[in-house]
Order: C-alpha cells, then sequence, then structure tokens
C-alpha cells in the first residue's frame, strides 16, 4: 500500500472513554476494559488501536496515526446529527497544514472553464448560503468486517457521521467562471500534501452532473459553527449521497476538466467491480470494462443503542439506530427478531431530509436468555441490504443486516 500506516500502541483507552459522559446503556467490562472496537474487527487491530482525542475532539478510535484515521465509537452516532467534536476523521496525506483564512485562496479555473477565478472564504461566505443535512461515510466503512479479510484502514461501523452543512452551491461557484459545453468532470485539490513524495497526491473528480445538482455545496459551516480544522477548515466540498472520498477538505483548488481525470485515487484507488451493487448513480466518463469509481452510498443501517452480547433485563426494551443511503430516502426500517423468518415495522423518527440519518426504534419484549434483533432498511426506491457480503476487493459498500444477540437476565 501506498499510505503508510504507523500503528502506534494503545494508552489510556479505559480512562479516555470513561469520560465522555453518556448516560446509554454501558458496555460489558470486557469491552469497557479496551478499545471498543466494532465486534468482527481482526484481533490484531484490538493491539494497535488507541482512544485518543485530537486537538479540539473528543476521544476517537484511533486507526493509525500517519495519516490520521480515527472512528467514533457506536455511542457517538446515536443521534442523527453528530456533533463535530465527535465526527471521524480520514486522511490519506500526513503533511496537513493549519490553514490560515488571511491567505486562504480556492483557485477556479481550468480547460473547461471560460475564465479564472481566486475565491477567499469571505467572498464564498457572500454567495447565496445554502444548508443541507447529510452523512459522510467513507467508502471503506465496515473494511474490517469483510469475509476475506482486505487490506487497508480496518474500520468499523464508526467511519461516518451526520452533519447539517452549510456553504454556497458549487454550481455558483462554477457560475462565476463559465463553464465550456466539453466539460465533463469537476476536479477538486486540497491543501494537505503527501510528507514523502512517493505518495499521490490527493485529488479526486465527479461528474459534471453531479457538480451541477444543487445540493453539492463548498461548505464553509458543519452544525453551525466554522468546520474543525480536522474536517477540512475553511471550507470543504460536500457531495450528498457519494461517499467521503469525494467530499474534499480544505479544498483549494476547483478545475473544470474537459478529459477525464487520471490520478490514482480516481484510478486504481476507490473502485468498484462493475454491475456487482445495485447504484443507481453513474460516473461514466470514468468507467472502464472491469471496474468503475464508487459514487453512492448504499442503503444500510446501524444498531445504536446496543453492542451485540450487551447484557439487557427481560421485559421492554427499547432497541434503536439509524438508517441512510445514497439520497433516495428511508421507506422503511423492519426487525426481526427471530433472524429474518418474520419482520415487524420499527417506528421511524424525525426526517431531517434524504441525504440523512433517519432514526429508528423498536420496542423487544425481551425473554430470559438469548434474543436476536436483525435490521433491514428499505428505501423509496425499493432497495433493502444485502443477507450475504458483496466481496469486492477494497472492502467498500458492507450493507449485511446486523443480527445482534442481547442477553436478558
Ligand atoms: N483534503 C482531503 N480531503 C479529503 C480526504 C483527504 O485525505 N484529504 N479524504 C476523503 C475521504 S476518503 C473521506 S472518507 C472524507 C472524510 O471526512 P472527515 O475526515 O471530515 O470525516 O474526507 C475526504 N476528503
Ligand atoms: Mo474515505
Amino acid at each position: 500500500m501506498i499510505t503508510r500506516r504507523h500503528l502506534l500502541g494503545t494508552a489510556g483507552a479505559s480512562a479516555a472513554f470513561a469520560t465522555s459522559g453518556l448516560s446509554l446503556p454501558k458496555f460489558s467490562e470486557a469491552e469497557a476494559a479496551g478499545v471498543p472496537l466494532t465486534p468482527g474487527i481482526p484481533a490484531g487491530v484490538q493491539s494497535i488501536a488507541a482512544m485518543e482525542a485530537l486537538p479540539g475532539k473528543k476521544p476517537l478510535i484511533r486507526l493509525a496515526d500517519r495519516p490520521p484515521n480515527y472512528e467514533a465509537p457506536l455511542e457517538y452516532l446515536r443521534t442523527p446529527i453528530t456533533p463535530n467534536d465527535e465526527f471521524f476523521v480520514r486522511y490519506h496525506l500526513s503533511d496537513i497544514p493549519e490553514v490560515d483564512v488571511k491567505t486562504y485562496r480556492i483557485k477556479v479555473g481550468g480547460d473547461g472553464a471560460n475564465g479564472q477565478a481566486e475565491l477567499t472564504l469571505d467572498d464564498l461566505k457572500k454567495m447565496p448560503a445554502f444548508e443541507v443535512v447529510a452523512v459522510n461515510q467513507c467508502s471503506g466503512n465496515r473494511r474490517g468486517l469483510s469475509k476475506p479479510h482486505v487490506p487497508g484502514v480496518e474500520w468499523g461501523y464508526g467511519a461516518m457521521g451526520c452533519a447539517r452543512w452549510k456553504g454556497a452551491r458549487l454550481k455558483d461557484v462554477l457560475d462565476k467562471i463559465g463553464l465550456k459545453k466539453e466539460t465533463i468532470e469537476i476536479e477538486f485539490g486540497g491543501a494537505d500534501g503527501p510528507a514523502v513524495d512517493t505518495t499521490p497526491d490527493f485529488v479526486k473528480s465527479i461528474p459534471i452532473w453531479k457538480a451541477l445538482d444543487e445540493s453539492t455545496l463548498v461548505a464553509y459551516e458543519m452544525n453551525g459553527q466554522p468546520l474543525p480544522h480536522f474536517n477540512g477548515f475553511p471550507a470543504r466540498v460536500v457531495v450528498p449521497g457519494w461517499t467521503g472520498t469525494y467530499w474534499m477538505k480544505h479544498v483549494n483548488a476547483i478545475t473544470a476538466l474537459t478529459k477525464p481525470l487520471t490520478a490514482f485515487w480516481m484510478n486504481p484507488a476507490y473502485r468498484i467491480p462493475r454491475g456487482k451493487f445495485p447504484v443507481v448513480a453513474r460516473f461514466t466518463s470514468q468507467e472502464y470494462a472491469p471496474n468503475t469509481p464508487i459514487t453512492e452510498m448504499v442503503i444500510n443501517s446501524l444498531i445504536t443503542s446496543h453492542r451485540d452480547g450487551a447484557k439487557i433485563k427481560t421485559g421492554k426494551v427499547t432497541v434503536s439506530g439509524i438508517a441512510w443511503d445514497g439520497g433516495y430516502g428511508i421507506r422503511m426500517v423492519e426487525v426481526s427478531t427471530d433472524s429474518g423468518k418474520t419482520w415487524s415495522t420499527a417506528k421511524l423518527g424525525e426526517d431531517l431530509g434524504r441525504f440523512a440519518f433517519r432514526p429508528w426504534s423498536f420496542e423487544l419484549s425481551a425473554k430470559r436468555g438469548k434474543n436476536t434483533v436483525m435490521v433491514n432498511a428499505t428505501n423509496k426506491i425499493g432497495q433493502a441490504q444485502v443477507a450475504a457480503l458483496i466481496f469486492n476487493g477494497a472492502g467498500y459498500h458492507n450493507n449485511v443486516m446486523q443480527n445482534i444477540t442481547l442477553n436478558a437476565a
């Protein structure tokens, strides 16, 4: 792998966790003693992961520190909006500068543009502002659960979060210079760079149709605050419905292209086999015979109230969680207590928009001993989760239905 990962020792894990001040169900003592990794993650990860607070953040699960890759423990995902200091952090490159707003500029241009512009943060803020609540999920979320095991950051359930993003429409930014009709992709660059010159710089592109979508933003606010440094201060691209890889942080270049972008992080990285996943959104200028770039997120859900193996009391127990998809919207969430033989519908919570986490809850009548809870979400175009993993070499798009066991005493 080109990405360098220095996985260092564990320190102060349980102490860091104990101070997070959450009053929801406690985890078993075995889990509390170590880093609260997702069950099923390769055992080796336990010995290298640590709970660690980056500046301005609550403790997150550190899976790598050069570049920084930190996921959210399950309890941070219990609300449909993820607080900024609980939001996961993912980088490909280790040289991450503190951007100075005074000198910060976004260079807008390219061979597909009619002109060039340099935008300051103030210029962006003077443009009409729009807000969208949207899930940012890393393509590799749940990679650590892949069977067989695949290389890469061994994410559990927590390489995702949902925030209210505010910014200018990318379409309006592009309107400032005007596009030629030959433009097929819009490329983004960020202020971070490789620490060693053998690592390819992180540049990404999206198809012109997605760039011009009214939901696609150049955002400077997250949940009513300036973006945290580690989530892209002072501005980042927000591509609602699509996986996090396109959400360029510290964006400092927006380039209109008349030819497909050739760059390591577009190809061979971030690709899925063609025809294996039921995704609607296509990136045709980047499609080749065997594979295509990852685009929209697949329909998925997560139980956040309890961990697999949790102890509960007999009688009525509320099991709850979130569901999300690539922007079609959640139609229903179903729960099965007999491993999929029969299903009942869960109650859906507040609808913050079609790109947001949709909360759901279900009343379980727990009997003494083992109780199983299986969840399946369906979106408004009829897509549902899968029973068996659709294997791919990068461990993307894992939307296998969870089936957890709760032990009632
Ligand atoms: N500048 C920059 N932007 C980036 C990346 C990066 O390495 N550098 N990683 C991308 C990937 S793969 C993901 S999943 C998201 C993660 O966003 P977050 O760190 O704010 O959670 O940022 C995206 N934007
Ligand atoms: Mo990612």
